[in-house]
């Protein structure tokens, strides 16, 4: 009788073991028959009932059946495992053979690239580097810079107003201010930074990014200037790069000069670049104004300086043969590619 029941058990264990459609189930199964609360420990439990000489035999059937069990899984879970890998093998096969994905790479924009030169040769001179506030009073932007209330640049046409007293800076000379009012000479900062106007063409936008240096010491010259500005030129478009500078007019200098460099695409001997002229200008500079110096606490029977200001979008479209300036911000994939460093 009982050793009909542990046949039966076992047929019965293997059976459904052999039935089990994937690792899980048959996990399920062996659980049912091996586990703690399984067949066989109940089983096992059905010792108590019988006679004490009639237990050990009893007890030894029962761990004999359950070791078959144990090897009797074994081989099936093996066989299960392999079963399941052969059918995974055959669906997640890869095609080592097919060609990878492309990734575009990024880089930087032009106008940043020709920002790091700047900020980099004026750095080496030992300007420090300053960014003012993009906002700014109506003061630091013209006032202090000497820019009388009725001069054209302060009108409405040219510059964004925020409110009666607040604009978007139109040069980084607003910054410049606060380092004169705070410092006292040596100074020579460099500010790099986006400047606003309203103005809009095609060398012209409402948004581009500027940088102005400022050098105020005792006994500082326009000799100073342009020796700075010579090794500026050459370090920036060519070693053979000559300088010229014409008179001009700013409200915050006195002199005031504009700065033409040696056209480095024709060597100065005259192309459609430079409009046959052999010359490029560059930027804008001079001696600080005494009235700003003055506003800013700096005494000018003690001291002098020089300062210059360029647009960061006029040096990249000289340097990349760049005709319109929006070119720079309509960011077309096809563009900004070309510049891959
Ligand atoms: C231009 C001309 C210029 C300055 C900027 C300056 C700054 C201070 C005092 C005096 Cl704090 N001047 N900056 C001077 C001359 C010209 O910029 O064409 N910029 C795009």
């Amino acid at each position: 009788m009982e050793q009909e029941k542990t046949d039966q058990l076992e047929q019965s264990a293997i059976k459904e073991a052999e039935q089990a459609e994937d690792s899980r189930a048959l996990y399920e199964v062996k659980m049912r028959f091996l586990g703690r609360m399984g067949s066989v420990i109940q089983l096992m439990k059905k010792m108590r009932d019988l006679p004490p000489e009639e237990r050990p035999e009893f007890g030894k059937k029962v761990n004999a059946l359950r070791e078959r069990l144990e090897r009797a899984f074994e081989r099936i879970e093996l066989a299960l495992k392999m079963r399941e890998l052969a059918e995974r093998l055959k669906t997640e096969n890869v095609d080592v053979t097919m060609p990878g994905r492309k990734r575009a790479s990024g880089a930087l924009h032009p106008v940043t690239v020709v920002k790091n030169q700047l900020v980099d040769i004026f750095a080496g001179m030992g300007f420090e580097i300053y960014e003012g506030p993009e906002i700014e009073s109506e003061y630091y932007n013209f006032t202090a810079l000497n820019t009388p209330a009725d001069h054209p640049a302060r009108d409405m046409q040219d510059t964004f107003y925020l409110n009666d007293s607040f604009l978007l800076r139109t040069q980084t000379s607003a910054g410049q201010i606060r380092v004169m009012e705070n410092k006292k000479p040596p100074i020579k900062v460099l500010s790099p930074g986006r400047v606003f106007r309203s103005d809009d063409d095609a060398t012209h936008s409402p948004m581009f990014h500027q940088m102005e240096g400022l050098v105020v010491d005792k006994g500082v010259t326009l000799c100073d200037l342009r020796g700075m500005l010579d090794e500026f030129a050459r370090t920036m478009f060519s070693e053979t790069s000559k300088t010229r500078l014409r008179p001009s007019y700013f409200p915050f200098t006195e002199p005031s000069v504009e700065v033409d460099v040696s056209c480095a695409a024709c060597g100065g001997d005259g192309c459609a670049l430079c409009k046959g002229t052999g010359w490029i200008e560059v930027l804008g500079a001079g001696m600080v104004h005494a009235n700003v110096l003055k506003n800013c606490g700096v005494d000018p029977e003690e001291y002098s300086g020089f300062a210059f200001g360029m647009g960061v979008e006029r040096i990249a479209m000289l340097k990349y043969g760049i005709n319109n300036i929006k070119l720079l911000t309509e960011n077309d994939v096809r563009f900004l590619e070309q510049f891959r460093g």
